[in-house]
């Protein structure tokens, strides 16, 4: 806590005016302002999410060609397989072609390599096993598209390939029947970031005219990649998952419904954090755990009760996977226990499962804040999972090592390499020498949509309205509030001591708040004190009865006290913080008279900064800054001692220009 910086947002007062007038709530108005809509109109186009947001599946480079020669398969009876990943996606795009090409009569399987002995991607190996089988024509789904010697090694046995893909393209792309992928260089599709169920689910959409049948019938496949794969929920997939979301409510496939229940999620209220936090992992364990067969017989079952069994397996498989998480989780922390790490962790063990590793060391990158890197030792052979923090760039770090590695692989923020055991701890010297030399820069930030100055504005109403955001996720988040100079009433743990349920009040409003994986010792702050937060928000439903909860994100110790001994006592502010809260020229008016009504003599103390003391129309930093101009202007004669601001109204005040404050004009600047 407190290595948070907190970003506010800045809105130009024209902006926020224009959307008075319009129909947004203010809460959702703040938000879209704060997210850079500039005028209402762009807000409202942005909010949207109906069937004009579907791109023509036809304006997909090589689509043609990929119908055709789907179609040709049909006609020639000729047996094929449909190529996908151990991953939700691609699990998800394998069964949606399945499905559909079956019910086109195309004697089709499913072929999902395994996660441990294929490793991701096509491999000739697997092409030779389909060879065998008698398949004429592979289709990739959600890989491939690096694919150039298998493509060639494929048609070396007489095979056809068609590859459809959604990750970036090389240089020179494999040679195949058709090659989907919308992020091809020479694409003319609007839309960049589909799913690989996304782009299977175009291509289905390219072969057969009625879009609402199929979206009837995959919406809730698609959403469900689409989501687990982490796709920005913007453009084409925000319609994909709004609508997909929609039918996992009303109208699942059996294997969803089925996995919902035995999650006992099934009552709940279910989004688009349902799917990511729900049945994506269950559903990954089956590929970690290489037994993808459970997933892909899950999302195939035609019935209850043969989607009941697959769920419970499932369930059981994530079990399995937490408890070798966990086992993963104890061994390394008992290596660094210790000390307090001050380089990358580099761990490695012959012991760990190497389908746990990569979120184990997700897990210590959060836990210690420094890139780690966990490596999977067999007699000759190392693998390595490796996950960054900050801005430190791991791809650049391992490159700079690359002489004690064999080979390397992935990007920025995570990664994975090949090692010889003996030269582990000459790769853990070097990264940690890279590291002292390139430390991060950026410090973790959280950058809140809107400071609420007005917590009535947190209705019920208010709240609701946020919805429109929906569904919110990656490139769409929950909008991000914050409140600053609150009083935490209470707090009390909650979930087996693992959260706390916090009480804050601000202005006489009182709010019910979690703070999920806090503890009161390792809050940072403590009952009375003042206090800001930054969360998202939720409706509460509880026993029918419905409440605004507060999800809390970060606390902090408050600083607008701190903001106002500046600003009064040592004549000291930051200006852009202050400009959030700088006071128009009719609040100076009012707090004037106000003065004037309490007998021109206006008193507090910082040690009771945020009690009443008689201007409640203002927050406190506004009201110190407005006390600084009005004694610019001669108004006030205001002198601060130990602690305690006396402000005493002059007699001789007559009519005055704000403008002649200096501190009015630094605040108003540019938009006077
Ligand atoms: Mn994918």
């Amino acid at each position: 806590m407190g290595q948070i910086e907190w970003k506010m947002p800045r809105v130009a007062d024209e902006i926020t005016q224009a959307y008075a007038k319009s129909d947004f709530t203010p809460l959702l108005a703040a938000v879209m302002c704060a997210r850079g809509f500039d005028t209402p109109e762009k807000a409202r186009r942005s909010l949207k999410r109906d069937k004009s947001l579907l791109c023509d599946p036809m304006l997909l480079s090589d689509m043609d060609k990929a119908v055709s020669r789907i179609e040709l398969a049909i006609e020639l009876h000729q047996k094929t397989a449909v190529y996908g990943d151990y991953d939700v996606d691609g699990i998800s795009s394998a069964c949606l072609l399945l499905d559909y090409f079956q019910s086109r009569g195309l004697d089709c399987e499913v072929y999902i390599p395994d996660r441990l002995e294929e490793g991701y991607g096509i491999n000739n190996k697997a092409i030779s096993v389909l060879h065998e089988r008698n398949i004429a024509l592979i289709v990739t789904v959600d890989c491939g598209i690096t694919a150039v010697s298998e493509a060639e090694y494929a048609k070396s046995l007489g095979m056809d390939m068609i590859i459809t893909d959604h990750h970036e393209c090389p240089q020179v792309l494999p040679e195949a029947a058709a090659v989907v992928d919308p992020k091809r260089p020479d694409s003319k599709y609007p839309f960049e970031e589909l799913a690989g169920v996304g782009v299977a689910f175009k291509l289905v959409c390219a072969m057969e005219k009625n879009v609402d049948a199929l979206l009837g019938g995959y919406a809730d496949l698609v959403a469900v990649g689409t989501i687990a794969d982490v796709m920005p929920l913007v453009g084409e997939n925000r319609y994909l998952t709004y609508i997909g979301l929609e039918k996992l409510r009303n109208d699942p496939l059996p294997g969803f419904a089925a996995l919902l229940e035995e999650a006992g999620v099934s009552k709940k209220p279910l989004t688009a954090a349902t799917v990511g936090f729900t049945l994506a992992p269950r559903i990954n364990a089956a590929g970690r755990l290489c037994r993808t067969e459970t997933a892909t017989r899950l999302i195939l079952a035609k019935n209850q009760q043969e989607a009941q069994v697959w769920a419970k397996e499932l369930c059981a498989l994530n079990r399995r996977r937490q408890e070798l998480e966990i086992e993963v989780w104890e061994d390394a922390m008992s290596f660094l226990s210790d000390t307090e790490p001050k380089s990358p962790i580099v761990l490695e063990s012959d012991s760990w499962h190497p389908g746990v590793v990569g979120i184990a060391a997700s897990r210590l990158t959060e836990e210690y804040k420094l890139p780690t890197v966990m490596i999977c030792v067999d007699d000759e052979n190392g693998k390595g999972s490796c996950r960054s923090y900050g801005d430190f760039n791991l791809f650049e770090a391992l490159s700079a090592c690359s002489e004690h590695l064999v080979s390397f692989g992935g990007h920025a923020f995570a990664a994975g390499l090949n090692i010889k055991p003996e030269n582990i701890g000459a790769f853990r010297n070097a990264l940690a020498e890279y590291y002292s030399q390139n430390p991060p820069t950026v410090h973790p930030e959280l950058s809140p949509d809107v400071l609420i100055k007005n917590p009535a504005s947190l209705s019920m109403e208010g709240v609701e309205s946020l919805s429109e955001l929906e569904p919110c996720g990656s490139g769409n988040e929950h909008p991000l509030l914050c409140i600053c100079g609150a009083v935490l009433e209470s707090l009390a743990p909650i979930g087996n001591g693992k959260h706390l349920r916090l009480r804050i009040s601000q202005k006489g409003v009182l709010f019910d708040c979690v703070f999920f994986s806090r503890t009161a010792e390792n809050l940072g702050v403590s009952e009375g004190e003042t206090v800001d937060i930054c969360f998202t928000l939720q409706v509460n439903d509880f026993h029918s009865r419905q409440s605004v909860q507060l999800l809390i994100v970060d606390v902090r110790r408050s600083e607008t006290l701190e903001t106002c001994r500046n600003i009064l006592e040592k004549n000291e502010l930051l200006i852009d913080e202050a400009r959030l809260y700088r006071p128009e020229r009719e609040e100076l008016a009012c707090l004037w008279r106000s003065i004037r009504r309490l007998g021109g003599k206006l008193e507090l103390s910082f040690d009771k900064f945020f009690e009443d003391f008689g201007i409640t129309f203002m927050e406190p930093v506004k009201l110190c800054l407005g006390i600084r101009i009005l004694s610019e202007l001669k108004l006030l004669d205001t002198s601060v001692v130990n602690g305690r601001v006396l402000c005493l109204a002059s007699d001789n005040a007559g009519k005055t220009e704000l403008d002649k404050s200096p501190l009015f004009r630094l605040l108003w600047e540019n938009s006077l």
